[in-house]
């Protein structure tokens, strides 16, 4: 299987590496020349809690994606990983990937929060789209290295309009070799016919999670380490649930205790946000809290902890 994986941050790295590991054909495209450079020099180290593993050079390709369109855009592709922050999605719509708007490729879209998805609808009316979520939990350790600082699982679903056409991509086939070639590389994965549930089960983890981790500096498993720490995630869970209540959007009743699994199963990790916040970077906090704040007022309904924490996370960097 052919996949090209836009963005080569720490997720990027782990599902590309343990897929070139696992036999799948990668190429990763990389904001910088010198980055791809390092991952053609050095390989990938992937550092996992039984050891490494690495993945030599020869095993897939780098490249720049200033080089894109002259090697072909997505085309030979199977798939096209999306793997960059929700931040990134409008300029990559827009410069990378309009040239080839209506020609039909797949795309699976790797973004915390809401909102990425229907603007890459509206930029490439020809692709199948594919919602990712994941709960694997990665953390970067230079150019080249990665941790797996916690395993997760992978739930993939398909977009309801599918293309232009209504027609859909190649069918459940090439989902289900997707979903062996994932699970071969080591990623408990999934495919999902409930995009909107899987969608908004990881907006709620990453709106309890994510601003917290940023704001207090710690892992994510220091979380659940004090009472009064606790208390404040479940009612930023509250909040939310309350909201997604009023808008009719379905959870499941054991959200709260998978809430908590993930921070025990990524105990080790620097939540993306918390990785935003110390390397100065805009975080995704205006659409994982702010989503929740919109949602609530479109239902006519307050969410003022969620937006306290988009706004005390927004002020760490203006
Ligand atoms: O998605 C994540 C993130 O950091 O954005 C979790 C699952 C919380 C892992 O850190």
């Amino acid at each position: 299987m052919k996949i090209h994986i836009i963005g080569a941050g720490s997720l990027g790295l782990l599902y590309g590496g343990r897929l070139a590991a696992s036999g799948a054909d990668i190429s990763f495209w990389c904001r910088s020349k010198e980055q791809a450079n390092l991952l053609q020099e050095r390989g990938i180290s992937i550092e996992e809690p039984e050891g490494s593993l690495y993945i030599p050079p020869d095993a897939f390709r780098a490249e720049c994606v200033r080089d894109y369109h002259q090697a072909g855009g997505p085309h030979g592709g199977d798939y096209t990983f999306l793997m960059v922050k929700q931040s990134a999605v409008a300029s990559i719509a827009t410069e990378l990937l309009s040239p080839y708007a209506d020609d039909s490729h797949k795309l699976l879209c790797f973004q915390n929060g809401t909102g990425h998805m229907e603007l890459l609808r509206q930029h490439l009316p020809g692709w199948a789209l594919y919602a990712a979520v994941t709960t694997e939990g990665a953390k970067r350790s230079g150019a080249a290295g990665v941790v797996h600082a916690g395993r997760g699982t992978t739930w993939i679903g398909q977009a309801a309009d599918v293309t232009k056409d209504g027609t859909g991509a190649e069918g459940q086939g090439s989902e289900n070799a997707l979903i062996e070639q994932l699970n071969r590389a080591g990623f408990d994965s999934f495919l999902s016919k409930e995009l909107d549930v899987m969608i908004f089960r990881k907006l709620l983890m990453n709106a309890v999670i994510n601003p917290l981790t940023a704001l207090w500096r710690i892992p994510n498993g220091e979380l659940l380490a004090a009472e009064n720490r606790v208390a404040l995630m479940r009612e930023l869970y509250e909040e939310g649930a309350a909201v997604y209540d009023a808008c009719g959007i379905k959870r499941e009743d054991d959200l709260w205790e998978q809430i908590v699994r993930v921070c025990q199963a990524t105990s080790a990790n620097t939540s993306s946000m918390l990785k935003d916040v110390l390397e100065g970077r805009p975080t995704e906090a205006a659409s994982i809290n702010g989503s929740i704040v919109r949602m609530g007022e479109n239902a006519g309904i307050d969410a003022p902890l969620h937006r306290l924490v988009w706004k005390l996370i927004e002020g760490i960097r203006s």
